[in-house]
């Protein structure tokens, strides 16, 4: 299997891929063809309705599955059948999209007919968005490959595979939760199945554009570096690189390995929150032509400061998981990304976490058009195996896959190996080996952890985890007042660091249901009043932390997860939200929103959002 280059910026260059009509029949679409620009690539999208066959037990008896098995007499069956199947929509989990697969974890086969036209001197990539949380994938019977992890993408090259005419693509996905797994066996959100993104072939050249890196180098904001890689590892070919707008058009030549290297002067517009302006990037070669829009900006750490474009930037953020709470679905389309990005807009952040694993390639350059800073973390969430030899294989390659597909988003300022995580020797090896990974894959974000193991002494908070030394930026998510008592009241407490580096608060917050009022002093009413106080309380701490760049409330709106067990207030869903399930802003959405806004305003925030009293 190879790692995938991201898919919408090749089609940018051609036709998008979704433009033509929807196919009607089944058949139509399955034969869809994506006719390319004169740029000679051509795609084919696999989305629509896919046949399934849900494999309740985890039964066996694959062989005749795989090989597309049929009766051969009268006296022979087989115990499955596609062919009068229910179907599932891909992208999209399954969860939601039958009642009786709402809580399934195991595995469902799913098969889908195609014909791309192979044509000889052109070789065929397969792209997956995303399945969750691992697939074993076929084509015409014979096995491309597995994958596992449900967030990041993957492709095959299935060349090899192809018949001219009809072609049958089976998948198994397996959506169970295991200890050795990334995230593991327990984690705070809905565990969706399924085909949750696109799945697409596209069609190249022989010696084709396999992949490419242009952003500004490390430390400047007039220096284009990076390289573009072509499949045939040989020298001397020649790559062109083109920004119309910023008047550049360099052509460079491939090395032994088959990288061109990027070192050119450009004066750019530079991204930022207020300006986010994305350039047209066109690369060719003799027969391959591919187009993508790239933004261009620095950022760096200077003390405890984060400067984006060399200028001090306070990241005024929110998390989100990849869900749609009103649809109890996992969020797959473009209105999709829409509805959870405008929210994010709406409450005034320039920043957001996409928690806790790399979400959708649609909803990281919508956030980056609508001028979002983003944290983009691998779910290596709590309880991780870190003893396990696994582990640091299945984290580095997820790593390698979220770095693949976003590198030339500049909209993503900091890759993120963990969140919550006990220190331990096993655990600082793999994460510094992850870091030193990361740095080298991508010498030009930040790098960051979010933990939440600190130490007290009276009113302090004091950070201390030796594995900071590998950061650029710390990030604590800390529940004061809801998970932990304050330690003082909220205007006393005094983070102490033993490191000179800037600190996100990557989590805080508590929970509430929409439309429940009541005391704002007893957390286990779950008012949102309580909700709102804990809000005003960690804005009054967060106003004395000298070396704080930027906070990240838990959560944007509440979502379902099997953890929340209380019959009243929770039913399945975590209500940490500043959205309630239905969308309805919570009291707590107005202090953040205020207090953002205070800070664009470079005012004090209005006495009547900030006066209630210490609680201590
Ligand atoms: C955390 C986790 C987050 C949980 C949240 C909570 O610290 O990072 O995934 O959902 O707490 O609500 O407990």
């Amino acid at each position: 299997m190879s790692r995938k280059i991201n898919r919408i910026g090749i089609a940018c260059c051609f036709w998008l891929i979704g433009v033509l009509p929807a196919a009607k029949s089944q058949d139509a679409e399955d034969r869809q063809l994506l006719h390319s620009g004169d740029a000679g690539r051509q795609h084919w999208m696999l989305d629509g309705k896919w046949q399934v066959a849900v494999d309740w037990y985890d039964k066996g008896g694959a062989d005749e599955i795989i090989r597309n098995k049929q009766p051969a007499g009268k006296a022979d069956f087989v115990e499955y059948s596609f062919d009068n199947s229910e179907t599932l929509q891909v992208p999209g989990d399954w969860n939601s999209q039958r009642p009786e697969l709402k809580y399934y974890e195991g595995s469902i086969w799913y098969r889908r007919r195609f014909d791309c036209g192979v044509k000889p001197g052109k070789r065929y990539l397969l792209d997956f968005g995303g399945v969750s949380n691992r697939c074993d994938v076929f084509v015409n019977g014979e096995k491309v490959g597995s994958h596992e992890g449900g967030f990041t993408s993957f492709r095959f090259d299935i060349t090899a595979m192809l018949r001219s005419g009809e072609n049958l693509l089976l998948l198994k996905v397996n959506n169970e939760r295991r200890v050795d797994a990334i995230p593991a066996r327990k984690f705070d959100w809905w565990n969706y199945g399924g085909i949750t993104r696109s799945v697409t072939i596209t069609e190249v050249p022989d010696v084709h554009i396999s992949d490419y890196f242009i952003q500004l180098k490390k430390g400047s904001r007039s220096q284009l570096g990076g390289w573009v890689q072509l499949s045939a590892r040989d020298s001397k070919r020649a790559v062109t690189l083109e920004i119309g707008e910023a008047g550049i058009r360099k052509t460079v030549y491939t090395d032994t390995l088959g990288r061109a290297s990027i070192d050119i002067a450009a004066a750019l517009t530079l991204w930022s929150p207020e300006n986010p302006r994305l350039y047209r990037v066109r690369i060719s070669t003799e027969q391959d032509c591919l187009q993508d829009e790239i933004g261009f900006r620095s950022i760096e750490v200077s003390g405890t400061q984060i400067l984006l474009n060399g200028k001090p930037v306070f990241l005024k953020g929110v998390s989100f998981h990849e869900e749609i709470a009103q649809r109890q679905g996992r969020a797959f389309s473009e209105s999709d990304a829409r509805q959870l990005l405008s929210s994010a807009r709406e409450l005034g952040c320039n920043f957001v976490r996409l928690a806790h694993y790399p979400q959708s390639e649609q909803t990281v350059r919508m956030a980056e058009r609508m001028g979002l800073m983003m944290w983009e973390e691998i779910p290596v969430w709590q309880g991780i195996q870190f003893t396990n030899p696994v582990i640091l294989q299945r984290a580095s390659t997820m790593l390698h896959e979220m770095i693949d597909r976003d590198k030339n988003r500049c909209g993503i300022i900091i890759w993120s190996l963990s969140n919550e995580t006990a220190p331990s020797a096993a655990r600082n090896a793999v994460l510094t080996r992850m870091a030193a990974e990361a740095r080298q894959a991508d010498p030009t974000r930040l790098i960051s952890s979010a933990f939440d193991a600190f130490k007290y002494n009276k009113n302090e908070i004091l950070i201390k985890d030796s594995f900071s030394l590998q950061l650029d930026v710390l990030a604590a998510n800390k529940y004061m007042g809801w998970y932990h008592p304050w330690p003082a009241g909220p205007g006393n407490v005094v983070w102490k660091s033993d490191f000179n580096k800037p600190l996100i608060i990557s989590e805080f917050g508590g929970e509430a249901l929409y439309g429940n009022h009541g005391s704002a002093d007893t957390a286990s009413l779950w008012t949102e009043e309580y909700q709102e106080r804990l809000y005003i309380d960690n804005i009054a701490m967060f106003d004395k932390i000298p070396f704080l760049a930027g906070v990240c409330p838990w959560v944007l709106a509440d979502f379902r997860s099997p953890f929340r067990m209380h019959a009243s207030f929770q039913e399945g869903w975590n209500r940490k939200g500043l959205l309630s399930d239905r969308g309805f802003k919570k009291k707590a959405w107005f202090i953040m929103y205020h207090y953002y806004k205070s800070m664009d305003e470079k005012i004090k925030p209005p006495n009547n959002i900030l006066q209630l009293p210490d609680k201590q």
